[in-house]
């Protein structure tokens, strides 16, 4: 079947939540991936960073198949034997106490809402339902309810209310704002390191180190959604190492299973997590031991093959190479590791949406953020002669 007929079966039966650039892939290797009609394509979106290990890793794929083989999924009425050694695994990788498993990002969050909420009322002594959550302008922290309740992008928010209440917007990057923000209700501040979705919004240097002194003061617990900026994407393996911070609960999702199956977690410290006792939280399919055998692979490969020194490496190369590109209607490059952005003047013509289109025409997949901003964010794995062969593209993609 040609790509086309692909479309338009889509568009009849599929709900209209996306609107996909017209590619229909059905092959992935490393940074490659292969439409229906044989098309080669550099892939800089990587899954929106869930792909940081390069597409079918083999390593992690053989995890999956052998793990596939033997069982599956035990639910958490049982132990199963890769439960365990995943925990002890990914706390000694990321110096955490404790880990919490869930499946997709938004329910790491939303586990970490009610571990903070509960410590308020338990802990620190917050009065019944009073409980307050700091957030930030132009967050994304996923799709459900109580998460869109506190994005301020209309589209992701309008007319799905009515909203759980406790939640207070601050402007992201103004530690200022933060402590003034903050009152005895309060019982977290939720962040993300950089913001994606906003385009790549990296914060003043020393905000995320001023805003956990912030919260250390005012008894308020630190959390910072690590799901996208995580798993070495910012070329360290959690982009809270640039500040030399270590938050009371870090999330992360996405590359935790490099692509293979919806895996994520909450890293704590003893005190947060210990607020949940059993029958308060959970999850059928969170920490299930094919979950478990592919986190632990994707992990393995990270570090094991150096994606993390790699997505630095490479991350300053390419941000220096697009920095070179001469043309008016750029704006601003910016971007730390693999996670980077290219922002235009406004009203360029067509927009960041035509130029990703462009783009794929010639053989490299990207999205946009809002009208005027593209990311691109490869897989780690990316090396010097593709930075070449994807610069040399953009910069001709570009309009002038
Ligand atoms: C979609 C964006 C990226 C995230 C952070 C939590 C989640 C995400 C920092 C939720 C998810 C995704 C979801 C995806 C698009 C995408 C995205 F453009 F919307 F913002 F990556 F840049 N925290 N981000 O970035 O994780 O529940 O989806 O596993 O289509 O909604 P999830």
């Amino acid at each position: 079947m040609m790509s086309e007929s692909y479309n338009s079966i889509e568009e009849k039966f599929g709900a209209k939540n996306y609107k996909p650039l017209d590619v229909v892939l059905n092959r992935g290797q490393g940074i490659w991936v292969w439409d229906v009609d044989g098309n080669k394509y550099m892939d800089c979106l990587s899954a929106y960073s869930a792909v940081n290990q390069g597409h079918c890793h083999p390593k992690i794929k053989q995890a999956l198949i052998e793990q596939a083989d033997k069982l599956t999924l035990t639910s958490r009425a049982f132990r199963n034997d890769q439960l365990a050694p995943f925990y002890k695994e990914l706390c000694e990788l990321t110096n955490s106490h404790k880990v919490l498993p869930m499946n997709s990002g938004v329910e790491a969050v939303e586990t970490a809402i009610k571990c903070a909420r509960k410590w308020g009322y338990e802990t620190k002594g917050v009065e019944h339902n009073k409980a307050e959550i700091i957030v930030c302008e132009n967050n994304f922290h996923g799709r459900t309810l109580a998460v869109v309740g506190f994005s301020t992008d209309d589209n992701a928010r309008n007319n799905f209310g009515p909203f759980a209440p406790g939640f207070k917007i601050i402007p992201f990057g103004d530690a200022g704002a933060l402590e003034e923000a903050i009152t005895p209700n309060s019982v977290a501040f939720l962040v993300e390191p950089i913001q994606g979705e906003a385009g790549v919004i990296i914060p003043p240097a020393g905000y995320l180190k001023e805003a956990q002194k912030i919260c250390k003061k005012h008894n308020v617990i630190f959390i910072l959604d690590e799901i996208q900026t995580g798993l070495g994407r910012t070329g360290k393996l959690l982009a809270e190492e640039h500040e030399g911070i270590v938050p009371d609960l870090t999330l992360i999702g996405k590359a935790l299973s490099g692509g293979f199956y919806p895996v994520s977690a909450v890293l704590s410290n003893d005190e947060v997590l210990d607020v949940l006792q059993p029958g308060q939280h959970g999850s059928t399919f969170g920490g299930n031991p094919l979950a478990c055998a592919v986190a632990r692979a994707a992990l393995k490969v990270l570090v094991e093959e150096n994606m993390i020194e790699n997505a630095a490496t490479m991350g300053d190369y390419f941000l220096a190479e697009l920095k070179k590109i001469k043309n008016p209607g750029i704006k601003e490059v910016r971007g730390r590791g693999l996670m980077i952005a290219l922002e235009l003047f406004q009203g360029t013509e067509g927009g960041a949406r035509a130029i990703c289109e462009k783009l794929m025409t010639m053989g490299l997949l990207c999205k946009e953020t809002h009208t005027d901003t593209i990311r691109f964010a490869p897989p780690l794995v990316i090396k010097k002669e593709d930075v070449d062969w994807a610069v040399e593209r953009i910069s001709k993609a570009l309009p002038g």
